[in-house]
């Protein structure tokens, strides 16, 4: 596969990491990058050590919505040598865009309809390339189905849920079944431990507390650090989380696998422990052609991290949707539908 060049909306935990994993693979050259109120570009490709080093350790749990401390010192990307301040950054990447192949969403805690919405300013632009996201709500697929005739028209290829969870665990639960004639349940169950991760991955746990079943987005995205950490507290750093509104259902619904009420999502999140809390397991049981009924198990190493759980598979699913639009397909894939590329 030739160079891949990528933009990445967002330097949070995933925004940064994902630029991290992509040094490590030669045909990806991140060459954009934004947070709030910065926007570095450079299209011979970014010095990303820079921009990891200027950024580390200063990001808000808003992603980098905090450009400014009340010092004065400059945040988030803003920080970079290469990047200048902005308070356009999204319209600041899309007018580089002609020349980016792919772009890569890592916005979290933000409306529904908010990555439905930036794909709307890309096909506006007329943008014709690869946007993937690591969206997490089953209700947002429904959206961006609803503009396939857009992006077939602008000639966008959208990858919809392409972390771990919806993403590289639903992709292995489509693999899973192929065992089956018929699907009968899908459970995934996640174990993260993020003690030494926590301040990288506040936007991620924010996420998480929104699924919670007495707060919601809105509430999740309104709430202070402090009160973050009143909810951890109170359950002494050891969330466990059940029936998840994930979109691996719809995923797995839209491939044909099975119904999405046949789909639970659930985990155990640990910000006192490095270890996993329970090993990251998907179990698709069915029958087979010849009446046996069974349980195929895909197990993550309780050794891989969060990170590369999620950053591996969304550069992954970047690299094989930019396969499928250079041959002209168009439109809106998930995880489930696609092998993501090494
Ligand atoms: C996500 O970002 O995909 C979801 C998060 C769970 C990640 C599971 C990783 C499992 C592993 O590394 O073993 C969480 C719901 N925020």
């Amino acid at each position: 596969m030739n160079d891949v060049t990528f933009a990445v909306l967002g330097t949070g935990g995933i925004g940064r990491r994902t630029l991290e994993v992509s040094t490590h693979k030669d045909e990806l050259t991140p060459v954009a990058a934004c947070d709030r109120h910065g926007v570095a570009v450079d299209h011979d490709g970014l010095d990303v050590d820079e921009l990891l080093s200027a950024t580390e350790g200063n990001i808000a749990s808003d992603g980098g919505a905090t450009a400014v401390k009340e010092t004065g010192e400059m945040k988030g990307v803003a920080a970079s040598t290469q990047a200048v301040p902005t308070d356009t950054p999204i319209d600041d990447i899309i007018e580089e865009s002609d020349d980016i192949d792919a772009i890569l969403i890592a916005l979290p805690n933000f409306e529904h309809d908010f990555i439905p919405r930036v794909a709307d300013r890309f096909v506006d632009a007329g943008y014709s390339g690869v946007l993937v996201d690591v969206l997490k709500r089953s209700r947002v697929i429904g959206m961006l189905d609803e503009r396939t005739e857009a992006f077939e028209e602008s000639g966008i290829t959208f990858v919809c849920g392409a972390g771990a969870t919806p993403g590289f665990l639903t992709g292995a639960a489509a693999l899973a079944a192929q065992s089956f004639v018929e699907v009968d349940e899908v459970e995934i169950w996640w174990g993260v431990g993020l003690k030494s991760g926590y301040e990288d991955n506040r936007g991620t746990v924010r996420e998480d507390i929104a699924h919670l079943p007495e707060y919601d987005i809105d509430d999740a995205r309104e709430m202070s650090d402090e009160e973050i950490a009143d909810v951890i507290d109170e359950h002494d750093g050891v969330i466990e989380f059940t029936d998840m509104e994930h979109a691996d259902d719809v995923l797995l619904e839209r491939a044909g696998i099975c119904d999405a009420e046949d789909v639970t999502v659930g985990g155990i999140l640990d910000v006192t422990s490095d270890e996993k809390p329970t090993t990251t397991t998907v179990r698709v049981t069915g029958t087979t052609f010849d009446g046996e009924r069974g349980t195929n198990t895909f197990q993550l190493d309780d050794n891989t991290s969060m990170e590369a759980n999620v950053n591996g598979p969304a550069l992954g699913y970047l690299k094989s949707a930019v396969r499928r639009n250079r041959a002209g397909e168009y439109g809106v894939f998930g995880p489930a539908e696609l092998l993501p590329r090494f």
